[in-house]
């Protein structure tokens, strides 16, 4: 069993990325500009949106996070979209999700333009990359690609078994690894909470994506001998063992699983820098517009 280490991958890309900024800056390009726009005051978004911006430090980016209320109405989140969306020195921008209940989320996405949509969210970037177009491919469907590449994983003719079927992770990932070429040629199934003999399809999967938000769901009886698991799941629950007063637990319940596995990602560590490092990549490639 081998554990894929996205701390270790992403780190390698983040070298690879601050070199290509390196160059540009030296060829007197202006660096790549992110900006994240978050609203509100939720735990996990606050700390997603600090490692981004951490990370665009690292890599060479300027970066700014845009912080609002989370009273904040939709029109007001959506002045600031067109600001940003008008903004000649912005190459990309983000707004985190989840948004406070009373914003549509929808219509913030729609209104974010194609050109600038690093998250690859809006409907023409989705459309686009379904096509097999050129288009932003959302950070953790990429980041997973990119693990897959980087650990040398078999995909062609795999039975890829995807439980959840979000915007932003299950659908994406399950239409990019049906697609022809490496990492893909898989025959993909999708899951999800009306999905009859879960436990029974899900041990089809020679790679099993679990992606359902919900703490532990995959056990080990769902996991076929020798698969390849990848647990996108993170669920803060309370721990009066950690110093923050939480831990962080995947989709997947994870001593039982790994020993079953030729490989598995951990959580924390695993996808999630994955999905950080995917948003520089965008935003390299908006800054590319440029040149
Ligand atoms: N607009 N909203 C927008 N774009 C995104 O790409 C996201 N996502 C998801 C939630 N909302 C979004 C993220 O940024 C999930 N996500 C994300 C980003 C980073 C990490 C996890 C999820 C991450 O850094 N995970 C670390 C541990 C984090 C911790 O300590 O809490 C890890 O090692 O898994």
């Amino acid at each position: 069993m081998t554990i894929i280490s996205g701390k270790e991958v992403a780190a390698k890309l983040k070298q690879d990325i601050g070199a290509e900024v390196a160059e540009m800056v030296a060829k007197g390009i202006r660096r790549p500009y992110l900006v994240a726009v978050l609203v509100g005051n939720d735990g996990a978004s606050q700390t997603y949106v600090g490692h981004k911006e951490k990370a665009c430090h690292e890599v060479g980016f300027e970066s700014k996070v845009v912080r609002m209320d989370e009273s904040t109405t939709e029109e007001e989140l959506l002045k600031v979209i067109d600001s940003l969306n008008k903004d000649p020195e912005v190459d990309g921008f983000i707004v985190q999700l989840p948004l406070p209940k009373h914003i549509s989320e929808q219509k913030v996405i729609e209104a974010i333009s194609p050109l600038k949509d690093v998250d690859g969210f809006n409907p023409e970037n989705v459309g686009r990359m379904i096509s097999g177009l050129d288009a932003y491919i959302p950070a953790t469907p990429d980041g997973i690609m990119e693990l897959l590449k980087y650990y040398q994983i078999e995909t062609k003719g795999k039975h890829c078994v995807v439980v959840g079927r979000s915007n932003i992770v299950g659908r994406p990932i399950a239409n990019l690894l049906s697609m022809k070429g490496y990492p893909g040629d898989c025959t993909v199934t999708i899951c999800h909470s009306r999905t009859a003999n879960l436990k029974e399809v899900v041990r089809q999967g020679d790679i099993v994506i679990a992606a359902i938000g919900q703490a532990e769901f995959v056990t080990a009886d769902m996991i076929k001998e020798g698969a390849v698991v990848i647990d996108v799941g993170i669920t803060r629950v309370p721990s009066d063992k950690t110093k923050s007063g939480f831990k962080l637990l995947g989709d997947v319940k994870y001593d039982e699983v790994a020993p079953k596995c030729s490989y598995i990602t951990p959580v924390p560590g695993g996808v999630g820098p994955m999905t950080i490092i995917s948003l520089m990549k965008n935003t390299l490639k908006a800054a590319k517009r440029r040149m």
